[in-house]
């Protein structure tokens, strides 16, 4: 009789640990805020993007973000052109509180399931002017569900969540150290005679009409924001 039991536990087990993976792959997604970068003072938006997407039908996913260095101006959502993939009934509130933090907040809503992978949704933020550095954007899934399933119960879907960042570069910081100073202005003057070679993300910087080789005028032009001219 035990053999007997043993034999079917074994067999259930064999059964069920098939089907709690095949569960586990079809219900979870990957939700993601993209990395940018720009200058301070400017805006710069940040797309939210869905990857092994099984198919939603609802979703409420808010924006945590840096709010000393960042400043949250709009969220676009699937409207007109915007070809995003949040529902087809879309609110958004700017000031949804938890623990007396605003947070941008996309809640939506469709009837068929939205099974494709792409951007959910996008948000606009405005850099502090003067902030250099990296500033996190953080998605916080509060729900993604899918109401497909058998009898119409919600299906709640796993999201694995990737924050993006944020990055403000000033203009004319040649050796990226945050700071516009005299040497911004030797390196690139020595990167014009040819005594010193520039790392791309230096060139990046420098190199404004992107051939690959430092000019008087792309010199200049570090010289005159370090003089407080404009270029
Ligand atoms: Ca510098
Ligand atoms: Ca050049």
């Amino acid at each position: 009789m035990k053999k007997l039991i043993a034999i079917c536990l074994i067999g259930l087990l064999s059964l069920a640990l098939p089907l709690t993976v095949m569960a586990a792959e079809l219900t979870s997604c990957t939700v993601t805020a993209d990395s940018v970068a720009g200058a301070p003072g400017e805006t710069v938006t940040v797309a939210v993007q869905i990857t092994g997407n099984s198919g939603f039908t609802n979703l409420a996913i808010a924006l945590d973000y840096d709010r000393e260095h960042l400043k949250l101006k709009s969220i676009e959502t699937k409207d007109g052109d915007n070809p995003y993939l949040c529902g087809s009934n879309v609110s958004i509130n700017k000031a949804w509180d938890e623990n007396e933090k605003a947070y941008g907040f996309v809640v939506s809503a469709s009837a068929d399931p939205v099974k494709e992978n792409g951007i959910l949704f996008a948000a606009t933020f405005e850099i502090a002017s003067d902030f250099v550095g990296e500033a996190q954007v953080t998605p916080v899934v509060r729900y993604i569900r899918n109401n497909e399933a058998v009898f119409s119960i919600f299906e709640e879907i796993h999201a694995t969540v990737t924050a993006g960042t944020v990055t403000s570069v000033l203009v004319g910081d040649v050796n990226g150290d945050g700071i516009m100073e005299y040497n911004d202005v030797m390196l690139a003057y020595k990167a014009f005679l040819g005594d010193e070679s520039l790392t791309p993300e230096q060139m990046a910087v420098v190199d404004t009409n992107r051939n690959g080789t430092v000019e008087e005028a792309e010199y200049q032009a570090i010289y005159q924001i370090y003089i407080g001219g404009s270029t």
